[in-house]
Protein backbone atom coordinates (compact mmCIF):
# COMPACT_ATOMS: atom_id res chain seq x y z
CA UNK A 1 0.00 0.00 0.00
CA UNK A 2 1.33 3.18 -1.24
CA UNK A 3 1.32 6.40 1.43
CA UNK A 4 -1.41 7.93 -0.33
CA UNK A 5 -3.58 4.45 0.57
CA UNK A 6 -2.17 4.75 3.60
CA UNK A 7 -3.36 8.05 4.56
CA UNK A 8 -6.92 7.53 2.93
CA UNK A 9 -7.37 4.79 5.15
CA UNK A 10 -5.89 6.66 8.58
CA UNK A 11 -7.25 9.49 7.83
CA UNK A 12 -10.05 9.70 5.58
CA UNK A 13 -11.42 11.74 2.77
CA UNK A 14 -9.50 15.37 4.01
CA UNK A 15 -6.25 13.32 5.00
CA UNK A 16 -6.57 11.02 1.29
CA UNK A 17 -7.10 15.01 -0.45
CA UNK A 18 -4.21 16.48 1.27
CA UNK A 19 -2.32 14.00 0.41
CA UNK A 20 -2.93 14.29 -2.84
CA UNK A 21 -2.51 17.24 -2.96
CA UNK A 22 1.11 16.52 -1.47
CA UNK A 23 1.31 13.54 -4.38
CA UNK A 24 1.00 16.71 -7.00
CA UNK A 25 3.75 18.78 -5.13
CA UNK A 26 6.01 16.16 -5.41
CA UNK A 27 4.81 15.35 -9.22
CA UNK A 28 3.52 12.04 -8.24
CA UNK A 29 0.93 11.00 -10.11
CA UNK A 30 -2.49 11.60 -7.73
CA UNK A 31 -4.05 8.48 -9.55
CA UNK A 32 -3.81 6.58 -6.60
CA UNK A 33 -5.48 8.85 -4.76
CA UNK A 34 -8.83 8.94 -7.40
CA UNK A 35 -8.63 5.39 -7.47
CA UNK A 36 -8.97 5.66 -3.90
CA UNK A 37 -11.62 8.02 -3.92
CA UNK A 38 -13.72 5.82 -6.62
CA UNK A 39 -13.18 2.83 -4.19
CA UNK A 40 -14.67 4.19 -1.05
CA UNK A 41 -17.72 5.55 -3.59
CA UNK A 42 -18.40 1.84 -5.14
CA UNK A 43 -16.52 -0.33 -3.16
CA UNK A 44 -19.39 -2.36 -1.72
CA UNK A 45 -20.95 -2.95 -5.19
CA UNK A 46 -17.28 -4.23 -6.34
CA UNK A 47 -15.95 -8.08 -6.67
CA UNK A 48 -13.22 -8.77 -4.51
CA UNK A 49 -10.88 -10.78 -6.59
CA UNK A 50 -10.81 -14.14 -6.28
CA UNK A 51 -7.79 -16.69 -6.81
CA UNK A 52 -7.01 -19.84 -7.56
CA UNK A 53 -7.41 -22.40 -4.59
CA UNK A 54 -4.01 -23.48 -4.68
CA UNK A 55 -2.58 -19.95 -4.02
CA UNK A 56 -4.26 -20.39 -0.46
CA UNK A 57 -2.06 -20.21 2.54
CA UNK A 58 -2.33 -19.94 6.48
CA UNK A 59 -2.23 -16.38 7.35
CA UNK A 60 -0.34 -15.03 10.29
CA UNK A 61 -2.64 -15.12 13.64
CA UNK A 62 -2.96 -11.45 13.57
CA UNK A 63 -4.77 -9.50 16.71
CA UNK A 64 -5.96 -11.15 19.71
CA UNK A 65 -8.68 -8.94 21.01
CA UNK A 66 -11.69 -10.79 22.42
CA UNK A 67 -9.90 -14.23 21.86
CA UNK A 68 -8.63 -14.70 25.44
CA UNK A 69 -11.73 -16.94 26.72
CA UNK A 70 -12.74 -19.73 24.96
CA UNK A 71 -16.26 -20.13 24.84
CA UNK A 72 -17.94 -23.32 26.31
CA UNK A 73 -21.26 -22.67 25.18
CA UNK A 74 -21.12 -20.71 22.23
CA UNK A 75 -24.22 -19.77 20.25
CA UNK A 76 -24.88 -16.58 17.51
CA UNK A 77 -27.00 -13.46 19.16
CA UNK A 78 -28.35 -11.32 15.95
CA UNK A 79 -30.37 -8.35 17.35
CA UNK A 80 -32.55 -6.45 15.39
CA UNK A 81 -35.12 -3.13 15.83
CA UNK A 82 -38.76 -4.28 16.33
CA UNK A 83 -37.87 -7.91 16.06
CA UNK A 84 -36.98 -10.26 19.20
CA UNK A 85 -33.35 -11.32 20.09
CA UNK A 86 -32.63 -14.53 18.84
CA UNK A 87 -29.92 -16.95 18.24
CA UNK A 88 -28.54 -19.82 16.67
CA UNK A 89 -25.98 -22.58 17.15
CA UNK A 90 -23.35 -23.21 15.44
CA UNK A 91 -25.15 -26.32 14.02
CA UNK A 92 -27.88 -23.84 12.65
CA UNK A 93 -25.23 -21.09 11.22
CA UNK A 94 -23.89 -24.69 9.32
CA UNK A 95 -27.19 -25.11 7.97
CA UNK A 96 -27.56 -22.07 5.55
CA UNK A 97 -25.99 -21.97 1.83
CA UNK A 98 -22.21 -22.85 2.18
CA UNK A 99 -20.36 -20.61 0.06
CA UNK A 100 -16.50 -21.34 -0.89
CA UNK A 101 -13.90 -18.34 -2.12
CA UNK A 102 -10.50 -17.99 -2.14
CA UNK A 103 -9.68 -13.92 -1.23
CA UNK A 104 -7.02 -12.14 -0.22
CA UNK A 105 -6.91 -10.64 3.74
CA UNK A 106 -5.36 -7.42 3.86
CA UNK A 107 -4.07 -5.62 6.92
CA UNK A 108 -3.22 -2.70 7.32
CA UNK A 109 0.03 -2.99 8.63
CA UNK A 110 0.97 -3.96 4.74
CA UNK A 111 0.85 -7.55 4.58
CA UNK A 112 -1.70 -9.70 2.89
CA UNK A 113 -2.49 -13.56 2.02
CA UNK A 114 -5.01 -15.46 0.12
CA UNK A 115 -6.65 -17.86 1.99
CA UNK A 116 -9.50 -20.11 1.11
CA UNK A 117 -12.62 -19.42 3.05
CA UNK A 118 -15.76 -21.63 3.46
CA UNK A 119 -19.27 -20.33 4.97
CA UNK A 120 -21.99 -18.76 4.63
CA UNK A 121 -23.26 -15.05 3.18
CA UNK A 122 -23.97 -13.05 5.89
CA UNK A 123 -27.41 -11.78 3.89
CA UNK A 124 -28.80 -15.06 4.72
CA UNK A 125 -29.21 -13.93 8.28
CA UNK A 126 -30.34 -10.25 7.46
CA UNK A 127 -33.53 -9.21 8.63
CA UNK A 128 -36.32 -8.57 5.41
CA UNK A 129 -35.74 -4.90 6.47
CA UNK A 130 -33.00 -4.14 7.63
CA UNK A 131 -31.63 -0.37 9.05
CA UNK A 132 -28.68 0.91 7.65
CA UNK A 133 -25.84 -0.60 9.76
CA UNK A 134 -24.49 -3.80 10.87
CA UNK A 135 -22.44 -4.21 14.75
CA UNK A 136 -20.65 -7.57 15.03
CA UNK A 137 -18.75 -7.59 18.84
CA UNK A 138 -16.99 -10.85 20.37
CA UNK A 139 -18.76 -12.63 23.11
CA UNK A 140 -16.79 -10.64 25.30
CA UNK A 141 -17.47 -7.21 23.84
CA UNK A 142 -13.53 -6.25 23.49
CA UNK A 143 -13.36 -6.29 20.17
CA UNK A 144 -16.05 -4.26 17.83
CA UNK A 145 -16.78 -3.81 14.16
CA UNK A 146 -19.49 -1.57 12.36
CA UNK A 147 -20.11 -2.25 8.61
CA UNK A 148 -22.58 -0.70 6.55
CA UNK A 149 -25.39 -2.68 5.37
CA UNK A 150 -24.28 -2.95 1.72
CA UNK A 151 -20.61 -3.76 2.28
CA UNK A 152 -22.87 -6.68 4.93
CA UNK A 153 -25.07 -7.70 2.45
CA UNK A 154 -22.09 -8.40 -0.55
CA UNK A 155 -21.99 -12.19 -1.73
CA UNK A 156 -18.64 -12.00 -0.72
CA UNK A 157 -19.01 -11.22 3.27
CA UNK A 158 -19.33 -14.48 4.87
CA UNK A 159 -19.73 -16.11 8.12
CA UNK A 160 -16.96 -18.63 7.83
CA UNK A 161 -16.15 -21.52 10.27
CA UNK A 162 -13.75 -22.96 7.91
CA UNK A 163 -10.03 -21.61 6.69
CA UNK A 164 -8.48 -24.10 3.91
CA UNK A 165 -10.08 -26.83 4.60
CA UNK A 166 -10.35 -26.96 8.14
CA UNK A 167 -12.06 -25.73 11.15
CA UNK A 168 -11.17 -22.32 12.11
CA UNK A 169 -8.59 -22.64 15.01
CA UNK A 170 -8.98 -19.95 17.77
CA UNK A 171 -6.37 -18.21 16.94
CA UNK A 172 -8.06 -17.62 14.09
CA UNK A 173 -11.31 -16.62 15.63
CA UNK A 174 -13.44 -20.25 15.89
CA UNK A 175 -15.94 -20.56 16.15
CA UNK A 176 -17.12 -17.98 13.86
CA UNK A 177 -15.60 -14.86 12.11
CA UNK A 178 -16.56 -12.73 9.39
CA UNK A 179 -14.38 -12.43 5.99
CA UNK A 180 -15.05 -9.60 4.26
CA UNK A 181 -12.70 -9.25 1.16
CA UNK A 182 -14.44 -5.70 0.40
CA UNK A 183 -12.58 -4.02 3.57
CA UNK A 184 -9.15 -4.37 5.37
CA UNK A 185 -8.34 -7.05 7.72
CA UNK A 186 -9.45 -4.84 10.84
CA UNK A 187 -13.14 -5.15 9.57
CA UNK A 188 -12.80 -9.26 9.37
CA UNK A 189 -14.02 -9.80 13.01
CA UNK A 190 -12.64 -13.14 14.71
CA UNK A 191 -14.83 -14.96 17.32
CA UNK A 192 -18.37 -13.18 16.18
CA UNK A 193 -21.04 -13.69 19.68
CA UNK A 194 -23.45 -11.03 18.42
CA UNK A 195 -24.42 -8.87 15.47
CA UNK A 196 -26.73 -6.33 15.45
CA UNK A 197 -28.53 -4.51 12.65
CA UNK A 198 -28.77 -1.10 13.63
CA UNK A 199 -29.81 2.36 12.77
CA UNK A 200 -27.13 3.50 14.76
CA UNK A 201 -23.37 4.11 12.70
CA UNK A 202 -22.33 1.70 15.45
CA UNK A 203 -18.48 2.01 17.35
CA UNK A 204 -15.51 0.24 15.71
CA UNK A 205 -12.75 -0.64 17.71
CA UNK A 206 -10.29 0.47 15.36
CA UNK A 207 -11.90 3.90 13.91
CA UNK A 208 -11.99 4.65 17.45
CA UNK A 209 -7.72 4.41 17.09
CA UNK A 210 -7.99 6.28 14.54
CA UNK A 211 -8.77 4.42 11.32
CA UNK A 212 -11.33 4.81 8.71
CA UNK A 213 -14.72 4.01 9.75
CA UNK A 214 -15.14 2.21 6.33
CA UNK A 215 -11.82 0.85 5.60
CA UNK A 216 -12.67 0.02 2.17
CA UNK A 217 -10.18 -1.35 -0.27
N1 LIG B 1 -11.64 -10.58 17.60
C1 LIG B 1 -10.68 -10.04 16.83
N2 LIG B 1 -10.80 -10.06 15.50
C2 LIG B 1 -9.83 -9.53 14.72
C3 LIG B 1 -8.69 -8.91 15.29
C4 LIG B 1 -8.59 -8.89 16.70
O1 LIG B 1 -7.63 -8.38 17.31
N3 LIG B 1 -9.60 -9.48 17.44
N4 LIG B 1 -7.71 -8.37 14.47
C5 LIG B 1 -8.08 -8.06 13.05
C6 LIG B 1 -6.94 -7.85 12.17
S1 LIG B 1 -6.09 -6.40 12.38
C7 LIG B 1 -6.61 -8.70 11.16
S2 LIG B 1 -5.40 -8.31 10.01
C8 LIG B 1 -7.29 -10.01 11.01
C9 LIG B 1 -6.26 -11.12 10.94
O2 LIG B 1 -6.91 -12.37 10.80
P1 LIG B 1 -6.05 -13.67 11.07
O3 LIG B 1 -5.50 -13.59 12.45
O4 LIG B 1 -6.99 -14.81 10.87
O5 LIG B 1 -4.94 -13.67 10.04
O6 LIG B 1 -8.18 -10.26 12.09
C10 LIG B 1 -8.96 -9.14 12.45
N5 LIG B 1 -9.99 -9.59 13.37
MO1 LIG C 1 -4.79 -6.17 10.50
Amino acid sequence: MNNDRRAFLKFGLAGAAVAGGLSQLLKVSPHEFNEGLTRKLLGARREAPTFPRDRAREPRANGDVGLDEEVADWSLKIEAPGLPARSMSLEEVKSLPRVEMTTELMCVEGWSEVVHWSGTPLRHIAPPQAPEYVSLTTPDKSYFVGLDLESALHPQTLLAWEMNGQPLTSEHGAPLRLVIPVKYGIKNIKRIGTIEFTAQRPADYWANKGYDWYAAL
